[in-house]
């Protein structure tokens, strides 16, 4: 732009100060219509982006804080000048003032990719051309001449352009690299500008923590070196190369313990497992050793390698005594981190910790997986839902720059990092290189600092390399050579900080030898070797899972509610506050369910489900529930949350039933399946004492949780002895709604199923609803229960109850023939679960048929073999025993369930066949069609009827 031209800019607009509101406006309008703006004006606003070098992006996408801030910035500065103008600027330094700023924001933006991250040096990065002066309209001669250092953090107001390059080029360009500049909240963005700049990255560290950092880098290294020298060859997945995750965790927890946070939930895959559990957490050595030595863990019947165990432990800080916790983990990648997220909001929430103060929860990745793995994004996006935030988690990648046999980054992502994902939440990045300790450590400070302030996700991308292969067996230079002989000639972390600390005088080289040693001693006598361990941790962090160890699933219980406490919290679910307005439908809802409660009409399953948590939290157990659109329900049949038609308040009855309740949670989930399992896995397995349930939309989309199904839900307890009483609804029913609103699967919980691991029930009454979830907390049992619910049999008229069952009754596992038909008449029995009983019976009903039985088997897993043997016994006259799903045959429960019925046909005492009446497999689980729909129903259900 002309000089000229540019003058007359500024007098126009931004020099003006306090302009920028019509500056942003003409920059609005030339998005629209380049046209629109003066000529001056657009051949400015064409350059922003690159002079800028806000965004690589096009012009359109230039955020407009950026454009505004810009001129703001440009604004303030003018009305500073204006002083020193007056007497000695001249519009030419003027000029050059600005192009100053725009150096400066260059470097907080891309300085970055020019820092020095890979220990390795093996990058090959060009440094952004806009980090030189001679990309501005600046040169050599201008190096020692004086500007305003604007919004620059270094204590001076004026300094030298070659003192301004110097300290961007420290504080961006040297081992930490960070991104914060894609942070709308311009307070964020100052606050790193600040504290990086203020030291420029490199705060001077007293001789006792340089000492301290050592004796970690130390303990990462020699435990590894031990391992290796006393278990050659075996799997530990060694921290070798990325050794300064152990300086880094011991940071986080002294000074997050120093902000008074009180419990830390860890989650992290296989990569330094042992380190950590040894080094950080204090799990005794010795138990390690007999890990490796392949002793098994009592009382667990699958047990899970080493490197999957978790671990708890108490150590102490400068603020207070602070509890760690290792999360179990299975071998599938990222999927903790939803787990460790609901097991720190579980803990919040028990300390009534609402914004994050006490519990801070850590995720640590690999890489390639951070990169990849899409329940990473899940998770990122569940960090500010009200439902699942826990105050902004801490991650830390450690990016050893290869994934398995994988290190091509246009192999192993899109992006530039690894870390660029986390970007979709604004999270900042720091990127560390790991073979700078001391840059690692104010990488650290920085994170912990912003995640108690500001209560937000911070990743740390800690660059570092694997010493060895993936494994311990695995050879990596056949897959990548030349990074495997940078690797054999690079020194050890540990040897390179020592090497300098020695160089300063820090330490001596007898003293670094005796850390050696001294740590060695330690693992050869067994000790623990993290000092500041709590050896009897305080009472008050600890909850008691006694109460729940050593039951059967009939285990003795009662879910029999007072009917008269029944109906006075029925009063209280009916009343909202007043001015409070009802829509149409639901007020009609609420004046069914008035007289339900009065006796004038049966309980319908939405009422009974609202009662049993009514009932529930009366008896002193917390409730949480979440799901998509789980307020209302998928099937409008829940309504626990009212909406106010007057002005959109929303009003929970249940957590309004009487003073001093326990906790009523309710949260409309955001739309994942995957993450959001994992979390409440996370939080059952954290809150014994309270019912947590999660409902899938439709029972079909719970498959893209599979992962939580098979690796903790199924398996968790007999892997880790973890309980869970986790209880998952799954709509299921086949209504001609196609191949994917009609079944949840039941086959694939069934197929879980083995040493009663969980329970899987298909209740077909309101009632039965109602004990299933009352039992489910009231029962010292903690097993996950995963429950088939209806669809439209919430609506149908015979799928009713009285409050008087509710009241007295109990969960059946199997009911018999509710029809008094005469025992001896009867010669076929059919035996179903879940909506398939209504049509049967109306069929039977309708053809007056009294030589057919039909009984409904309610819990499927564990088989209630017993009930189902007396419910048949008194027919003893029957031929005919058949089995009737609407399920095609491939799926529903007669392939994993046919075992247990043929045992009860067989124990009967006319030696009865099991016939199968229901759809032909299938490769979809339900047609599209509603014709083909209805075709099939009426055959399986004549089937029933004549085979
Ligand atoms: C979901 C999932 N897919 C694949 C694997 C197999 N696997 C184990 S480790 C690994 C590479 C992980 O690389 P990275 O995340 O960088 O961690 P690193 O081992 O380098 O620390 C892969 C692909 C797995 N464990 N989990
Ligand atoms: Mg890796």
């Amino acid at each position: 732009m002309q000089e000229t031209t540019m003058q007359r800019l500024w007098d126009s607009a931004y020099l003006s100060g306090g302009n920028a509101d019509y500056v942003e406006a003409l920059y609005e309008r030339y998005l629209h219509d380049p046209n629109s703006v003066p000529e001056e004006w657009r051949s400015h606003f064409q350059k922003l982006p690159a002079q800028t070098g806000e965004v690589q992006a096009p012009a359109n996408d230039v955020a407009h804080s950026t454009i505004r801030e810009q001129f703001v910035l440009l604004a303030k500065n003018q009305r500073r000048a204006k002083p020193v103008s007056a007497t000695s600027v001249s519009s030419e330094h003027e000029k050059k003032q600005v192009e100053v700023l725009r150096l400066i924001q260059a470097f907080r933006i891309r300085g970055h990719q020019a820092a020095q991250l890979d220990p390795l040096g093996l990058w090959q990065r060009l440094a952004p051309d806009d980090l030189a002066i001679e990309h501005y309209a600046l040169t050599r001669a201008d190096l020692d001449t004086r500007f305003r250092t604007g919004g620059l953090y270094i204590g001076e107001k004026e300094a030298s352009l070659r003192d301004i390059h110097q300290a961007l080029k420290e504080t961006y360009c040297r081992t930490l690299g960070a991104e914060f500049m894609h942070i709308v909240d311009s307070t964020q963005r100052h606050w790193f500008a600040q504290r990086l700049e203020s030291v420029r990255s490199a705060p001077k560290l007293s001789a006792t923590t340089q000492a301290h950092l050592l004796e970690r880098l130390t303990a990462a290294e020699g435990l590894e070196k031990y391992l290796g020298t006393k278990y050659p060859g075996t799997k530990r997945f060694g921290l070798e190369g990325g050794e300064s995750l152990i300086p880094l965790l011991d940071e986080i927890i002294q000074r997050s313990g120093g902000y008074g946070v009180r419990e830390i939930v860890i989650g992290m895959a296989h990569r330094g497992r042992l380190n950590v559990l040894v080094n950080i957490l204090g799990k005794n050595p010795r138990e390690l050793f007999d890990e490796f030595e392949g002793k098994q863990t009592e009382g667990l019947t699958s047990g899970d390698v080493k490197y999957h165990q978790g671990f708890s432990s108490n150590v102490m800080t400068s603020g207070s005594e602070v509890h760690l916790a290792l999360a179990f983990n299975p071998s599938h990648l990222e999927i903790v981190s939803p787990v460790v997220e609901g097991s720190v909001r579980a803990r919040q929430d028990r300390r009534n910790d609402a914004v994050g103060d006490k519990v801070l929860p850590i995720a640590i990745h690999g890489d390639a997986a951070f990169a990849g793995q899409g329940v990473v994004m899940e998770t990122l996006q569940m960090s500010q839902t009200r439902g699942y935030k826990t105050g902004g988690t801490i991650h830390i990648v450690i990016n050893n720059q290869v994934g398995f046999t994988t290190s091509r980054a246009d192999d192993a992502r899109s992006t530039e990092y690894a870390t660029d994902v986390a970007k979709m939440i604004q999270a900042p990045i720091l990127h560390v290189n790991g073979d700078d300790p001391e840059a690692v450590l104010f990488a650290t400070q920085i994170a912990v600092d912003y995640r108690m302030q500001f209560k937000r996700d911070i990743v740390i991308d800690l660059v570092c390399y694997r010493r060895r292969g993936h494994n311990e067996a695995d050879e990596p230079s056949g897959t990548q050579p030349l990074m495997y002989q940078q690797i054999a000639k690079q020194r050890s972390t540990r040897e390179l900080y020592a090497d300098l600390l020695v160089k300063r005088g820090t330490l001596t080289e007898d003293e670094i030898t005796a850390k050696i040693e001294d740590y060695r001693c330690a693992l050869d006598n067994g000790q623990h070797v993290v000092k500041s361990l709590v050896k009897q941790p305080s009472e008050e962090l600890f909850v008691d899972w006694k109460p729940y160890l050593g039951h059967a699933w009939t285990a003795r219980h009662d879910t029999r509610f007072n009917l008269k406490t029944l109906q006075e919290l029925a009063g209280k679910l009916l009343q909202v506050p007043e001015g409070f307005v009802l829509q149409r439908q639901v007020a009609k809802v609420m004046e069914d369910r008035a007289k339900m409660t009065a006796g004038a009409l049966p309980i319908n399953w939405g009422y009974a489900e609202n009662l049993a948590y009514a009932t529930l939290l009366h008896e002193g157990h917390p409730v949480r529930m979440t799901g998509q659109d789980i307020g209302r329900g998928t099937f409008s049949h829940r309504h626990a949350q009212l909406h106010s038609q007057k002005d959109g308040q929303i009003y929970l009855p249940l957590q309004h039933l009487f003073d001093g309740q326990p906790a009523f949670s309710l949260y409309d989930s955001f739309l994942s399946e995957e993450a959001v399992l994992g979390f409440e896995y996370g939080y059952a397995t954290t809150t014994p004492g309270a019912l947590v349930l999660w409902e899938a939309q439709f029972g079909d989309f719970a498959n893209g949780a599979q992962v939580v199904f098979d690796q903790f839900i199924s398996s968790g307890e007999h892997k880790w002895g973890r309980l869970c009483g986790l209880t998952v609804l799954l709509p299921h029913g086949f209504e001609g709604q196609g191949p994917e609103h009609s079944s949840a699967r039941l086959e694939r919980y069934l197929q879980l199923c083995a040493e009663h691991n969980m329970q899987v029930c298909m209740p077909t009454t309101p009632a039965q609803v109602y004990h299933m979830l009352r039992r489910q907390v009231i029962r010292p049992l903690r097993k996950p229960l995963i429950a088939l619910t209806p669809k439209s049999l919430l609506r149908h008229p015979l799928a009713v109850s009285t409050l008087e069952e509710l009241a007295e009754g109990a969960f059946q596992t199997v009911i018999g023939e509710i029809d008094p038909l005469p025992a001896k008449k009867v010669e076929r029995l059919i035996l179903c679960s879940g909506k398939v009983y209504y049509d049967l019976l109306s069929k039977r009903r309708a053809e007056n048929r009294e030589d057919i039985a039909i009984v409904r088997i309610e819990q499927l897993y564990p088989f209630p073999a017993d009930d189902l043997a007396e419910v048949l016994a008194p027919y003893t006259q029957l031929k005919h025993l058949i089995w009737c799903q609407e399920e095609p045959m491939n799926q529903g429960a007669w392939y994993c369930s046919q075992h247990h019925m043929r045992r009860a046909a067989s124990a009967h005492k006319n030696k009865l066949n099991l016939e199968y009446a229901g759809r032909e497999g299938s490769a979809a689980p339900a047609c599209g069609y509603a014709s083909m729909h209805a075709q099939q129903q009426e055959k399986l259900l004549q089937d029933a009827f004549t085979l």
